[in-house]
Protein backbone atom coordinates (compact mmCIF):
# COMPACT_ATOMS: atom_id res chain seq x y z
CA UNK A 1 0.00 0.00 0.00
CA UNK A 2 1.28 3.19 -0.81
CA UNK A 3 2.69 5.21 2.51
CA UNK A 4 0.34 7.93 1.62
CA UNK A 5 -2.91 6.04 1.63
CA UNK A 6 -1.46 4.03 4.90
CA UNK A 7 -1.10 7.12 6.82
CA UNK A 8 -4.58 8.41 5.90
CA UNK A 9 -6.06 4.89 6.43
CA UNK A 10 -4.03 4.74 9.59
CA UNK A 11 -5.41 8.16 10.71
CA UNK A 12 -9.22 7.18 10.97
CA UNK A 13 -8.72 4.69 12.93
CA UNK A 14 -9.74 4.18 16.56
CA UNK A 15 -7.68 6.93 18.93
CA UNK A 16 -5.87 7.82 16.08
CA UNK A 17 -8.39 10.60 15.26
CA UNK A 18 -8.46 12.42 17.97
CA UNK A 19 -4.23 12.74 17.30
CA UNK A 20 -4.37 13.20 13.84
CA UNK A 21 -6.94 16.05 14.77
CA UNK A 22 -4.62 17.42 17.57
CA UNK A 23 -1.65 17.11 14.29
CA UNK A 24 -3.67 19.48 12.51
CA UNK A 25 -4.45 21.81 14.78
CA UNK A 26 -0.56 22.41 15.37
CA UNK A 27 0.18 22.48 11.82
CA UNK A 28 -1.30 26.17 11.87
CA UNK A 29 1.54 26.91 14.80
CA UNK A 30 4.32 25.68 12.08
CA UNK A 31 7.12 27.66 13.87
CA UNK A 32 6.78 26.25 17.19
CA UNK A 33 9.46 24.14 18.43
CA UNK A 34 7.23 21.15 19.80
CA UNK A 35 6.20 20.88 16.41
CA UNK A 36 9.77 20.88 14.73
CA UNK A 37 11.17 17.52 14.03
CA UNK A 38 15.13 19.07 14.10
CA UNK A 39 18.18 17.96 14.04
CA UNK A 40 17.01 15.79 11.34
CA UNK A 41 19.25 13.88 8.74
CA UNK A 42 17.21 12.10 5.40
CA UNK A 43 19.56 10.40 2.15
CA UNK A 44 18.43 8.62 -0.86
CA UNK A 45 17.70 4.69 -0.57
CA UNK A 46 18.67 2.43 2.56
CA UNK A 47 22.20 4.21 3.57
CA UNK A 48 21.30 4.03 7.73
CA UNK A 49 24.80 3.76 8.09
CA UNK A 50 25.07 6.99 6.13
CA UNK A 51 22.22 8.92 7.78
CA UNK A 52 22.91 7.45 11.49
CA UNK A 53 26.64 9.22 11.45
CA UNK A 54 25.13 12.21 10.08
CA UNK A 55 22.35 11.92 12.71
CA UNK A 56 24.89 11.63 15.53
CA UNK A 57 27.05 14.27 14.70
CA UNK A 58 23.99 16.48 14.24
CA UNK A 59 22.87 16.09 17.83
CA UNK A 60 26.57 16.33 18.82
CA UNK A 61 25.97 19.83 17.37
CA UNK A 62 28.00 19.75 14.22
CA UNK A 63 27.09 22.26 11.48
CA UNK A 64 24.46 20.60 9.18
CA UNK A 65 27.29 20.95 6.14
CA UNK A 66 29.79 18.80 7.79
CA UNK A 67 27.18 16.08 8.72
CA UNK A 68 26.41 16.07 4.95
CA UNK A 69 30.26 15.31 4.54
CA UNK A 70 30.97 13.08 7.02
CA UNK A 71 27.46 11.33 6.62
CA UNK A 72 27.95 10.27 2.74
CA UNK A 73 31.79 9.83 3.15
CA UNK A 74 30.50 6.65 4.78
CA UNK A 75 29.11 5.40 0.83
CA UNK A 76 32.30 6.47 -0.91
CA UNK A 77 34.04 3.93 1.14
CA UNK A 78 31.54 1.56 0.30
CA UNK A 79 32.86 -1.05 -1.56
CA UNK A 80 29.96 -2.73 -1.48
CA UNK A 81 28.00 0.12 -3.23
CA UNK A 82 29.11 0.41 -7.01
CA UNK A 83 27.62 3.60 -7.48
CA UNK A 84 29.31 5.55 -4.86
CA UNK A 85 32.94 6.53 -4.56
CA UNK A 86 35.52 3.50 -4.04
CA UNK A 87 34.28 0.44 -5.85
CA UNK A 88 32.24 2.54 -8.02
CA UNK A 89 31.51 0.50 -11.42
CA UNK A 90 33.30 1.98 -14.08
CA UNK A 91 32.66 3.71 -17.57
CA UNK A 92 32.73 1.40 -20.67
CA UNK A 93 36.84 2.20 -21.27
CA UNK A 94 37.33 0.95 -17.48
CA UNK A 95 38.08 4.11 -15.51
CA UNK A 96 36.16 4.90 -12.31
CA UNK A 97 34.59 8.73 -12.95
CA UNK A 98 32.87 10.51 -10.36
CA UNK A 99 30.41 13.63 -9.57
CA UNK A 100 29.60 15.35 -6.62
CA UNK A 101 28.51 17.91 -4.82
CA UNK A 102 27.78 19.98 -1.61
CA UNK A 103 26.22 23.17 -0.57
CA UNK A 104 26.45 24.83 2.46
CA UNK A 105 23.38 26.93 4.01
CA UNK A 106 24.57 30.47 2.83
CA UNK A 107 24.31 29.36 -0.36
CA UNK A 108 28.20 28.63 -1.14
CA UNK A 109 28.22 25.48 -3.32
CA UNK A 110 31.45 23.31 -4.28
CA UNK A 111 31.00 20.44 -6.84
CA UNK A 112 33.87 17.82 -8.61
CA UNK A 113 33.02 16.29 -11.88
CA UNK A 114 34.52 13.34 -13.57
CA UNK A 115 37.56 13.20 -11.00
CA UNK A 116 39.37 9.92 -11.32
CA UNK A 117 41.36 8.51 -7.99
CA UNK A 118 40.20 9.96 -5.36
CA UNK A 119 37.67 8.13 -2.62
CA UNK A 120 36.01 11.12 -1.23
CA UNK A 121 34.93 13.46 -3.97
CA UNK A 122 32.65 15.24 -1.33
CA UNK A 123 35.33 16.43 0.27
CA UNK A 124 36.95 18.11 -2.70
CA UNK A 125 33.73 19.86 -3.73
CA UNK A 126 33.77 21.13 0.04
CA UNK A 127 37.23 22.63 -0.55
CA UNK A 128 36.06 23.90 -4.12
CA UNK A 129 33.41 25.95 -2.26
CA UNK A 130 35.45 27.18 0.51
CA UNK A 131 38.96 27.52 -0.97
CA UNK A 132 38.55 28.77 -4.80
CA UNK A 133 36.51 31.43 -6.84
CA UNK A 134 34.77 28.32 -7.99
CA UNK A 135 32.14 26.19 -8.32
CA UNK A 136 32.99 23.26 -10.16
CA UNK A 137 36.41 22.07 -11.09
CA UNK A 138 36.20 18.90 -13.73
CA UNK A 139 38.75 16.00 -14.64
CA UNK A 140 42.71 16.57 -14.60
CA UNK A 141 41.77 20.38 -13.04
CA UNK A 142 39.99 18.90 -10.32
CA UNK A 143 42.16 16.08 -9.29
CA UNK A 144 45.46 18.22 -9.34
CA UNK A 145 43.59 20.38 -6.89
CA UNK A 146 43.24 17.44 -4.76
CA UNK A 147 46.39 16.23 -4.73
CA UNK A 148 47.41 19.86 -4.16
CA UNK A 149 45.32 19.78 -0.82
CA UNK A 150 46.86 16.75 0.26
CA UNK A 151 44.28 14.23 -0.73
CA UNK A 152 45.94 10.47 -1.67
CA UNK A 153 45.44 8.99 -5.22
CA UNK A 154 44.27 6.17 -5.23
CA UNK A 155 42.94 3.06 -7.55
CA UNK A 156 39.15 3.42 -6.97
CA UNK A 157 38.55 -0.14 -9.16
CA UNK A 158 37.94 -3.11 -7.41
CA UNK A 159 38.58 -6.44 -8.70
CA UNK A 160 34.93 -7.36 -8.05
CA UNK A 161 33.76 -3.81 -10.60
CA UNK A 162 36.65 -4.95 -12.68
CA UNK A 163 35.00 -8.16 -13.21
CA UNK A 164 31.68 -7.26 -13.56
CA UNK A 165 33.03 -4.61 -16.28
CA UNK A 166 34.71 -7.48 -18.17
CA UNK A 167 31.36 -9.47 -18.22
CA UNK A 168 29.73 -6.38 -19.62
CA UNK A 169 32.23 -5.90 -22.34
CA UNK A 170 31.13 -9.55 -24.02
CA UNK A 171 28.12 -7.87 -24.91
CA UNK A 172 29.02 -4.10 -25.03
CA UNK A 173 25.36 -2.92 -24.53
CA UNK A 174 26.43 1.18 -24.55
CA UNK A 175 22.56 2.34 -24.08
CA UNK A 176 22.69 4.14 -20.96
CA UNK A 177 19.64 2.98 -19.53
CA UNK A 178 19.69 2.88 -15.90
CA UNK A 179 18.65 -0.21 -14.41
CA UNK A 180 15.16 0.45 -12.46
CA UNK A 181 16.72 -2.25 -9.68
CA UNK A 182 20.17 -0.68 -9.56
CA UNK A 183 21.14 2.91 -8.34
CA UNK A 184 22.65 3.71 -5.45
CA UNK A 185 23.35 7.83 -5.53
CA UNK A 186 23.50 9.41 -2.19
CA UNK A 187 22.06 12.60 -1.71
CA UNK A 188 21.87 13.53 1.83
CA UNK A 189 19.71 16.43 3.28
CA UNK A 190 20.75 17.36 6.73
CA UNK A 191 19.50 20.52 9.45
CA UNK A 192 21.30 20.79 12.35
CA UNK A 193 20.36 22.24 15.91
CA UNK A 194 20.48 25.90 14.76
CA UNK A 195 17.58 25.14 12.37
CA UNK A 196 20.64 25.45 8.99
CA UNK A 197 20.28 23.27 6.43
CA UNK A 198 22.87 21.80 4.34
CA UNK A 199 23.11 19.03 1.31
CA UNK A 200 25.37 16.65 -0.57
CA UNK A 201 25.30 14.33 -3.34
CA UNK A 202 28.00 11.92 -4.70
CA UNK A 203 28.28 9.79 -7.60
CA UNK A 204 29.98 7.10 -9.85
CA UNK A 205 27.14 8.21 -12.45
CA UNK A 206 25.61 5.41 -14.46
CA UNK A 207 27.51 1.63 -15.08
CA UNK A 208 29.12 1.82 -18.21
CA UNK A 209 28.84 5.17 -19.42
CA UNK A 210 30.08 7.08 -22.21
CA UNK A 211 34.24 8.32 -21.45
CA UNK A 212 33.48 11.98 -20.66
CA UNK A 213 29.76 11.78 -19.16
CA UNK A 214 28.83 13.57 -16.49
CA UNK A 215 25.06 13.17 -14.63
CA UNK A 216 23.09 15.53 -12.75
CA UNK A 217 24.84 14.72 -9.12
CA UNK A 218 27.41 17.44 -9.40
CA UNK A 219 24.69 20.17 -11.18
CA UNK A 220 23.42 22.82 -8.36
CA UNK A 221 19.90 22.95 -9.33
CA UNK A 222 20.03 19.21 -10.61
CA UNK A 223 21.03 16.79 -8.44
CA UNK A 224 21.49 18.96 -5.57
CA UNK A 225 19.43 22.01 -4.34
CA UNK A 226 19.20 24.13 -0.88
CA UNK A 227 18.11 27.17 0.42
CA UNK A 228 18.57 28.36 3.76
CA UNK A 229 15.04 29.89 3.91
CA UNK A 230 12.91 27.30 2.40
CA UNK A 231 14.71 23.62 2.55
CA UNK A 232 17.21 21.30 0.09
CA UNK A 233 16.04 18.61 -2.38
CA UNK A 234 18.21 15.42 -3.68
CA UNK A 235 18.12 13.37 -7.12
CA UNK A 236 19.12 9.65 -7.79
CA UNK A 237 18.58 7.64 -11.17
CA UNK A 238 18.54 8.77 -14.53
CA UNK A 239 20.93 11.98 -14.46
CA UNK A 240 19.69 12.93 -18.23
CA UNK A 241 16.55 13.60 -17.65
CA UNK A 242 16.53 15.41 -13.76
CA UNK A 243 19.08 17.88 -15.85
CA UNK A 244 16.42 18.74 -18.19
CA UNK A 245 14.13 19.57 -15.60
CA UNK A 246 16.15 20.83 -13.10
CA UNK A 247 14.35 19.10 -10.76
CA UNK A 248 15.47 19.86 -7.19
CA UNK A 249 16.08 23.75 -7.77
CA UNK A 250 12.33 23.24 -9.02
CA UNK A 251 11.24 21.10 -5.66
CA UNK A 252 12.71 24.00 -3.71
CA UNK A 253 11.04 26.43 -5.66
CA UNK A 254 7.67 24.96 -5.32
CA UNK A 255 8.58 25.03 -1.50
CA UNK A 256 9.08 28.12 -1.19
CA UNK A 257 5.64 28.81 -3.03
CA UNK A 258 3.77 26.61 -0.29
CA UNK A 259 3.75 23.41 -1.54
CA UNK A 260 4.60 20.76 0.97
CA UNK A 261 7.61 18.55 0.16
CA UNK A 262 5.30 15.69 -0.61
CA UNK A 263 3.60 17.79 -3.21
CA UNK A 264 6.68 19.24 -4.49
CA UNK A 265 8.10 15.75 -5.34
CA UNK A 266 5.32 14.91 -6.86
CA UNK A 267 5.14 17.89 -9.06
CA UNK A 268 8.46 17.63 -10.37
CA UNK A 269 8.00 14.24 -11.20
CA UNK A 270 5.28 14.55 -13.31
CA UNK A 271 6.68 18.02 -15.05
CA UNK A 272 9.90 15.03 -15.62
CA UNK A 273 7.35 12.61 -17.15
CA UNK A 274 5.50 14.97 -19.20
CA UNK A 275 8.88 15.94 -20.92
CA UNK A 276 10.27 12.32 -20.87
CA UNK A 277 8.20 10.26 -23.59
CA UNK A 278 10.78 7.24 -22.40
CA UNK A 279 10.18 7.91 -18.49
CA UNK A 280 9.00 4.07 -18.75
CA UNK A 281 12.32 3.18 -19.31
CA UNK A 282 13.88 4.59 -16.06
CA UNK A 283 14.05 5.47 -12.52
CA UNK A 284 14.16 8.98 -11.21
CA UNK A 285 13.43 9.48 -7.21
CA UNK A 286 13.21 13.21 -5.67
CA UNK A 287 13.49 13.26 -1.68
CA UNK A 288 12.97 16.99 -0.05
CA UNK A 289 13.13 18.48 3.32
CA UNK A 290 11.51 21.67 4.60
CA UNK A 291 13.22 24.28 6.91
CA UNK A 292 10.59 22.80 9.43
CA UNK A 293 11.73 19.02 9.45
CA UNK A 294 9.27 17.75 7.14
CA UNK A 295 10.03 15.21 4.48
CA UNK A 296 8.25 14.42 0.85
CA UNK A 297 9.48 11.71 -2.03
CA UNK A 298 8.50 10.50 -4.86
CA UNK A 299 9.69 8.33 -7.93
CA UNK A 300 8.52 7.30 -11.36
CA UNK A 301 8.75 3.84 -10.34
CA UNK A 302 8.04 2.01 -6.88
CA UNK A 303 10.98 0.25 -5.24
CA UNK A 304 12.21 4.09 -3.67
CA UNK A 305 13.59 4.38 0.01
CA UNK A 306 15.30 6.81 1.55
CA UNK A 307 16.98 6.00 5.20
CA UNK A 308 15.95 8.66 7.92
CA UNK A 309 17.37 9.24 11.21
CA UNK A 310 16.21 11.63 13.70
CA UNK A 311 15.90 11.30 17.60
CA UNK A 312 18.05 8.83 18.02
CA UNK A 313 15.76 6.62 15.86
CA UNK A 314 17.14 5.50 12.38
CA UNK A 315 14.71 3.78 9.95
CA UNK A 316 14.80 3.07 5.80
CA UNK A 317 11.22 4.75 4.49
CA UNK A 318 9.25 3.59 1.15
CA UNK A 319 8.31 6.38 -0.97
CA UNK A 320 5.21 6.92 -2.96
CA UNK A 321 5.50 6.20 -6.53
CA UNK A 322 4.00 7.72 -10.04
CA UNK A 323 3.18 3.51 -10.53
C1 LIG B 1 23.69 9.97 -12.53
N1 LIG B 1 21.94 10.38 -10.94
O1 LIG B 1 24.89 10.05 -12.69
C2 LIG B 1 23.14 9.63 -11.17
C3 LIG B 1 22.95 8.15 -11.12
C4 LIG B 1 22.25 7.65 -9.91
O2 LIG B 1 21.97 5.96 -8.44
O3 LIG B 1 21.51 8.32 -9.25
N2 LIG B 1 22.50 6.44 -9.59
O4 LIG B 1 22.88 10.12 -13.45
Amino acid sequence: MKRRKFLITAGLTGLAINQTLVMMANTSLKNTSSLKNTPICVATWNFQKATKKAGELLESGESALDAVEQGVRQEESNLDNTTVGNGGAPDRDGHVTLDASIMAPDGNAGSVVYLQEIEHPVSVARLVMEKTPHVMLAGEGALQFAVENGFTKKDLLTPASEMAWKEWLKKKDYSPIINIENHDTIGMLCIDMKGDIAGACTTSGLAYKMNGRVGDSPIIGAGLYIDNEVGGAVATGMGEAVMKSLCSFLVVELMRNGKSPQESCEIAVNRLIKNNSNYKDFQVALLALSKDGEVGSYSIHSGFTYAQYNTGVSSNNPSDSFD
